[in-house]
Order: C-alpha cells, then structure tokens, then sequence
C-alpha cells in the first residue's frame, strides 16, 4: 500500500504547486475569515491587520482584538497573546504578536495565554554589500538594495517592493535592524547623494519596524569631508561628524547608529593617530546620543606578525572594558578567529563586565560551503549561546552574558551577518533559508532549540494546507534530521577535531592546508593555524604554548590546558598532538582524523539518498534544486577527504586505515585545480 502511494505520489510531484522559494517560510494563505478590532490606525497596524486577513488559519468567522495597553511583564517590543487577543506596549509589539499567533496556527500549536520578550533589544542583520551592487562573502547575487548601475542612486518601485517583502519576512521572525552596507565601507556612503537613498529604503523599512543603520569608514572626514585628518579627538573632526549626523538624522529621524570596522584588515581606525579604540568610538556616540543613536564598534581585530590570532581582540579590549560610552555596544565574533565551522566561544564573553557586549554570528556560508552546501547552522550558534563562560559562576553562558540577565547592559544587541541577495530564493539555496529564519528566532528567544527551529521553518517552507501522516513521517522527519546532522557532518569533512582555518585562500569553500606562500603574512597560510609536523598537528594554545587558555575563566582554562581534559572537538585547537596519540575511541589521532573525514562524506552520501526518497511529497522545482546542490556537495567534499588525507600524511607517514576507501584524486591534482593562488 505504502509502495503504491509513494509511486503515485512520485509522478505527481511535477504537479504540485510549483514553487521558487520567493515567498520563504510566509507562504501559508487564510483558510477563513476573521474580525478584526483595533481602535488605533497606523502604517503598523495597517500591516499587522493585513496579515491576519491574508494568513489567518484560525475558526473561521472569529474575532480578535489588537490592544496596545502597557504591562509590566510585557519588556521592550514583546506580547501578550490568546487566540483572540493580542496585547502589547507598542504598535509594533502587535505586529510580531500577530506573526507570532499566525505561525502557531500553521503550526497547529494550541495557544494559551501566553507573553513573549525578545531575549535581545536589538536584532540586527549586517550586510555586507558594496555600492556597486556586489556581496562581500554574497553567493546569492548581487545586493537588494544597491546596483551598480545606479544613476544618482534612482530608487525604482521594483526595489521598493523588494525592500517591502525583505522587511516584511524580517518583521515575522522579530529581525528590527539592518545595516545596509559593507562593514569594509566605502565613504561615499555617507554623501548627502548616498544619504538620500538611504532615507528611501528607510521609509520601506519603518512601518515593519527595521531600523536602518549603517557601517561608516573611520577616515571619512579626510576623505570626503576635507580635513587633514581623521583623529577622533580632534575639533573639527567631532565637529564634522556632528554635522553628519545632525544630516543623517534630518533626513533618517529614527536612524539607528553606526556598525564600525577600525584597525582591522586594514581598515583606518583610531588607533592610525595614537588613540585607542574607546577614544574612536566615544567620538562617534557622543556624537550620535543626542539623537538616540548607537555604536556597534567590532572587536574583530588582529595583527600580522601576531604569536597568535586568536589572542589578539581579547589583548586589545580588555584593558578598554568600562571606557565605552554607554550607547557603545562592542560587537565580538562568536569565535576568536572567524566563523570557522567549529571554534570555541570568544573569551571576551562574560569576560568584559562593565561594556555592552553583542555576538555577531555569520549567516552567509562563507566558511560553510557557500550557498552549495546544505547546512542548517542553528546547532553552531545553539552551541556557542549555551557555551559556560564560568565568568559569573555556572549559568554564565554566552547567551546570558549578552542578554541582559547577569550584567546591566545598557543595550542588549545581536548581529548575523545576512545571506540575502537579488537571487529569486534569496539565499542562493533553498536550506540557507533556514539560517537566516533560525538566525531571527534565536534572536527573539536565545533559548529555543534548533530541532524546534527546523520543525517550525519545515513545516512553514514546505506544507501545503493540512499535511498527511505520511508527509510527517516520510518528508518532515528525514528533512529536519538531515538538517540537524548537517552542521557537525560539514565539521567532519572540513575541520575536524579542532582543526580550523584551513581553507582556500581568498574563496574560502575548498581545502587549502599545503597553501603558505612565503611572501604572504602567515597568519593568512593555513600553515600558520595547523603546525603540521612528524611529531604531530595543532595549534598550542597552552600555558606553554600561546597561553590563550588563560584567557578563559576557571575551571575552563584547566581543562582546556590539559590534553586529557579537552574535549576532542577543540584538541587540535588548543594542543599540538602526537600522530598516535590515543583518542577515546581507541585510535590514533591519526586514524581518527581519517575516520573522521571519511564519515563526514559518508553522511553527505546518505542525505542525497535521504533527499531523493523525499522527492513524491514537494514540488520538482526545489526538489531538483536541493539534489543538484547534493550532489556539488558531494564532489567538494570528496576534495576536501582526499586532499586533506593526503596532505597531512606526508607528515604522519601513516597509512591510511584499510577499511577507509581510497583517495581517488591525486593531491597534486587538487593543489592544481582547486587552489585559488591569491590570498
Ligand atoms: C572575514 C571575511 C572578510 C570580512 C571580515 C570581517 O573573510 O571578507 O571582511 O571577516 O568580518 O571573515 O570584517
């Protein structure tokens, strides 16, 4: 019986309502009517009642009564709700209340009375678009919001009607802040030509309650502005950003600030005049207070010739921790070096007491595959929020520390770095919408967990009206496993065990480790980050070796620093290990490397036949995009097995483990084909 469905199913699938991912997960339409009241009328509310006539999947013929009354348990932008009733303190309170009670009747969930808060003030995603209408680390076409085309910035009603619909999926996940622009920014960004463009995709964005922000060079009041310089405490420095702002703010009256990248890769900052980094950002929020703004100043900072890179942010802002201005936030990867598939929380969680502190976590793949393979990274930021810092004793989680609940910060904030562009989809492949659905919810409640996450986005992306038992046993089930296995499976075809950044230079997708040219600074080589030698691999990262242990809080810097203590997911970060060092498993580190990778293709294996058996429950348009996704997938991470084997054993000169199936690329073939030369 079941054989016979599926078939019929299978050749019906071409027939399901065609689908190219535009709409994401808002796809559900209403299934009845319902009665609306409300006595205020806004641009917000307008939206808020829209939606619940177009999606409403409640009893047919109900009422329901949006009521913008303050209660004290109800904090920041957050709701009160039933089934017939949303309450909030403000109007846009009632527009996530509504999304939210939409989702949970597509969901089928039950709704008692029940309050949401928003576990972050501040939900923002970065782009990191360029005015040309390019993407930095972008692999889903060009920018929604600029193009290099442009003649005076022309605003066209085709872009606003993309603003509109970005706006509206960020509002339905609890998203309220965009920087439009590259955080490695152009000056031009800030000229009143420039300026008034902004003003027009802040209009799209407001009634949905996105803030605008942008990413604005340190030395722009040399470069655009005509001064000789750009040393924040200069006077006419200050005064030119006053004026800026005073600009910015009269065509943007509820502008949200500036995200800024100073002294890192060789981006102008403070520290070009002798001034720290607190002296550069205190110019900027002094600057911008009068007005409510705020500075999210990045902590993203290392130096060449530095022992270790990993060391570098915490060395830098530590000493500066209670010199922010209060309307500061610094803004620290959710790892030391760069959202590489797996690194251990940044030390300066928790560590930085007296400074709002805000993750930023990276929802484009740029360390992940790109937009070709499929991984789910709600696990990777789950791990990071729940990571114990120990720095106010146990429960000093990442999240924690960040959110408000151990330390009064002023302004509580989070950050994804946005995977969005001009591509039908929006995120280049249909999975990494999840990410940046996941990357919204985390935001709104950092305690919810990816299996939950994936369950809501599957059914939301993928059903059509009253799912089968059989599409939850058949499609919803393998679907949302394949996504929570996917993150630590990429761990092990990339790096696992500790291993990180050893990546192709420049693109970042395929493996790299053999590629240290001598002329290049050496904390860009792979080489620099896994010391592969005949001993052994890894980074020391020991109180004998870089030390960057000590810049954990007890009792993690002990287990960190002892090889037997650390667990095996960061041993080759922390420790330089023996090839035949003995791991839990019983293996040699060695054997345990090999199997490793060889599992994590094995994995990637299963979920192209996991996927293909989905095929008789969706619609032929994305089914067939996904397999062909798979199946790229597949062949890069054949590349990264066999290089990687291959490489590391000319230093372990073990063989590899029989059982294991053999290397079908020669490594001087992969060096050859799959190194972009150029860092
Ligand atoms: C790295 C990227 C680079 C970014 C930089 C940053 O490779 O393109 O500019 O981070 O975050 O991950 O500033």
């Amino acid at each position: 019986m079941r054989i016979c469905l599926s078939i019929i199913l299978f050749f019906m699938a071409p027939y399901l309502r065609a689908e190219n991912g535009h709409e994401l997960w808002l796809r559900a339409k209403n299934t009845g009517e319902v009665t609306i009241v409300c006595s205020k009328e806004s641009p917000t509310l307008t939206i808020a009642k829209q939606e619940l006539t177009q999606g409403w999947q409640g009893k047919s013929g109900a009422k329901i009564v949006l009521n913008i009354k303050k209660d004290k348990a109800i904090k920041g932008d957050g709701f009160k709700f039933t089934e017939n009733e949303i309450q909030a303190n403000t109007e846009l309170g009632i527009l996530y209340g509504v999304y939210e009670l939409l989702r949970r009747q597509q969901l089928k969930q039950a709704v008692k009375e029940e309050i949401s808060n928003p576990s972050y003030e501040l939900r923002v995603l970065n782009h990191w678009d360029n005015m040309d209408g390019t993407i930095e680390r972008g692999y889903a076409g060009a920018s929604i919001f600029w193009h290099d085309e442009d003649k005076g910035y022309a605003v066209t009603d085709k872009d606003k009607s993309i603003w509109r619909e970005y706006a509206r999926a960020n509002a339905s996940i609890g998203i309220n802040g965009a920087v439009l622009n590259n955080v490695n920014a152009s000056q031009l960004m800030l000229t009143t030509e420039c300026l008034k463009k902004v003003k027009a995709i802040a209009e799209v964005l407001r009634p949905y309650g996105i803030k605008t922000y942008l990413s604005v060079k340190f030395s722009s009041p040399s470069l655009i502005g005509g001064l000789k310089t750009a040393d924040p405490l200069d006077p006419a420095v200050i005064g030119w950003w006053k004026n800026k702002i005073k600009e910015i703010y009269s065509l943007i009256p509820d502008f949200g600030g500036f995200l800024v990248k100073a002294n890192s890769e060789g981006q102008p900052g403070p520290q070009d005049f002798g001034r720290t980094h607190a002296d550069g950002a205190n110019m900027m929020a002094d600057a911008l207070k009068p007005y409510g703004g705020i500075v999210m100043w990045r902590a993203f900072v290392y130096e060449a010739n530095s022992k270790d890179r990993a060391c570098q942010a915490y060395k830098e802002f530590m000493p500066l921790d209670g010199k922010f201005r209060d309307n500061i936030i610094v803004q620290v990867k959710n790892g030391p070096i760069d959202f590489q598939p797996r690194e251990p929380f940044n030390p300066l969680f928790g560590a930085m007491k007296k400074t709002s502190v805000m993750p930023e976590l990276q929802i484009t793949q740029e360390y992940l595959g790109h937009s070709i393979h499929l991984v789910y990274l709600a696990p990777m930021w789950e791990e990071c929020l729940n990571s114990e810092t120990y720095q106010e004793g146990i429960g000093s989680t990442v999240a924690r520390t960040t959110d408000g609940s151990i330390f009064p910060q002023k302004h509580t904030a989070i950050a994804g770095v946005a995977n969005i562009g001009i591509d039908a989809n929006w995120c280049g492949h249909h999975f990494a919408q999840s990410n940046w659905y996941a990357f919204g919810r985390l935001a709104w409640n950092n305690q919810l967990t990816s299996e939950k996450i994936a369950d809501e986005w599957i059914k939301q992306t993928f059903a059509n009206g009253e799912p089968s038992n059989d599409w939850y046993v058949n499609f919803l089930a393998p679907v949302k496993q394949i996504m929570l296995k996917s993150r630590e499976v990429a761990v092990d075809y990339m790096m696992p065990l500790g291993f990180h950044h050893i990546f192709a230079p420049s693109d970042h997708y395929g493996p790299g480790p053999w590629w240290g040219p001598q002329d290049v600074r050496k904390d860009w080589t792979p080489p620099y980050y896994h010391k592969a030698d005949t001993f052994g691999v890894g980074f020391d990262r020991t109180i004998s070796g870089s030390d960057a242990v000590s810049q954990y809080s007890e009792p993690l810097r002990s287990q960190l620093n002892n090889l037997q203590t650390c667990p095996e997911t960061y041993l080759l970060w922390f420790h330089h290990v023996s090839w035949s060092h003995k791991m839990q498993s019983g293996r040699t580190l060695w054997d345990e490397i090999c199997y490793r990778y060889d599992a994590g293709q094995k994995q990637v294996r299963e979920f192209q036949k996991e996927w293909d058996k989905v095929q008789p429950y969706m619609d032929a348009e994305r089914f067939f995009a996904v397999q062909s996704k798979l199946r790229s997938q597949s062949q890069n991470v054949r590349i990264w097995k066999d290089g990687c084997l291959l490489y590391f054993q000319q230093f372990s000169k073990m063989p590899i483990p029989y059982d294991i199936e053999r290397p079908v690329y020669e490594l001087d073939y992969i060096i050859k084909n799959f190194t972009i030369d150029k860092p």
